[in-house]
């Protein structure tokens, strides 16, 4: 009775199995417009979010990304390196500009994939890490770096997958990547100010302002700022939906479509001063912001934001998958 139940059962699941399958291949063959959404859909690359992973890893271990340290420097040859070897022309920007307390030396980094194709989609995250952790309540903890393993490694390491994914894989359109430097080296909150500049996102209003080829454009860019954080949500980001609605919308859509629901919430975010103010209002590209965003926390951000905690114990490959998947999957399926 037992062993006959099983089989039952057995038989009634293999049926199950044959039956889902057997569908779907009918589907293919009935209708062209079917088939051709079949073909598109296993063309998408698999975003590995171990090598992603390993990208992040590889930025955290040249210590915090300071502009002016040896770390930064040696990093920023990894990236150029890291997208050469891709297959991309890389262009590189260096600049000094005036900050807060110091004055940095900039190094904005670009990887044209595809310079041939007339279409294209930027995609960018800032690589630099920030000199203070002025979100620690000692003052002795706030006077160290930040190593930024979410906040800057993790939107560079998703990135450098989907160079490698691109390097592997012709899309339908040109792709620029834009990895910006000095974005996070804002004024501290600690500091007793009355200055008007805030001093952020200094690398991306450089580049707005002077992009690496004179008339660039792209049909809309992509922001990726802390990615990488263990049950990150990505809520919809309030400058995203003024000036980028319709790519909030089909990135969101996407993120539902590939199973990723728990990752992209339709929910309002924050409204968050970040290199993607700049590429809409200066570039006038129109540009979103993928960033962790939680009303619940003090800052708006993780708990790790701006703080010595900011390691690789917060990177989960999930958060990195999500994230990848989704923004693989949408430029895969250009034009659309
Ligand atoms: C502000 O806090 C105004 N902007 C945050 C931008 C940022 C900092 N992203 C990462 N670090
Ligand atoms: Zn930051």
């Amino acid at each position: 009775m037992e062993t006959r139940r099983i089989t039952l059962f057995t038989l009634a699941f293999a049926l199950l199995i044959f039956v889902g399958c057997g569908s779907k291949s009918r589907k293919t063959a009935q209708s062209s417009g079917t088939q051709k959404q079949v073909e598109v859909q296993s063309k998408l690359p698999v975003f590995n979010a171990d090598s992603a992973f390993w990208f992040v890893q590889q930025q955290v271990n040249f210590g915090p990304r300071v502009p002016n340290s040896d770390a930064h420097e040696q990093c920023g040859n990894y990236l150029v390196n890291e997208l050469k070897r891709f297959g991309a022309t890389v262009y590189e920007q260096k600049t000094t500009i005036k900050g807060y307390e110091h004055t940095w030396n900039a190094r904005n980094i670009i990887g044209e994939i595809n310079p041939e194709n007339k279409d294209r989609i930027l995609l960018c995250a800032h690589w630099d890490s920030r000199y203070t952790a002025d979100r620690e309540h000692s003052a002795a903890n706030q006077k160290e770096a930040v190593l930024g393993a979410s906040d800057g490694a993790s939107g560079v390491g998703v990135l450098l997958e989907i160079a490698r994914l691109l390097h592997l894989n012709k899309a339908n359109v040109g792709v620029d990547i834009i990895f910006f430097d000095v974005e996070d080296q804002g004024i501290p909150a600690y500091a007793n100010t009355r200055s008007q500049e805030d001093f952020w996102c200094l690398g991306s209003k450089y580049w707005s302002k002077n992009p690496h080829k004179s008339g660039y454009f792209a049909r809309y860019g992509i922001l990726l700022d802390m990615v990488g954080a263990r049950n990150a949500v990505f809520r919809r980001e309030l400058y995203s939906d003024q000036f980028a609605k319709h790519i909030v919308e089909k990135v969101w859509s996407e993120a539902m479509q590939a199973g990723y629901s728990s990752f992209f919430s339709y929910e309002k975010g924050g409204m968050i001063t970040d290199d993607h103010y700049f590429v809409n209002t200066l570039a006038n590209i129109p540009t979103i912001d993928i960033i962790q965003y939680d009303h619940a926390s003090y800052s708006g951000f993780g708990h790790y934001w701006h703080t010595l905690h900011d390691d690789m114990d917060v990177i989960d490959t999930k958060t990195l998958k999500a994230v990848g998947q989704v923004v693989t999957n949408v430029l895969f399926k250009e034009p659309f």
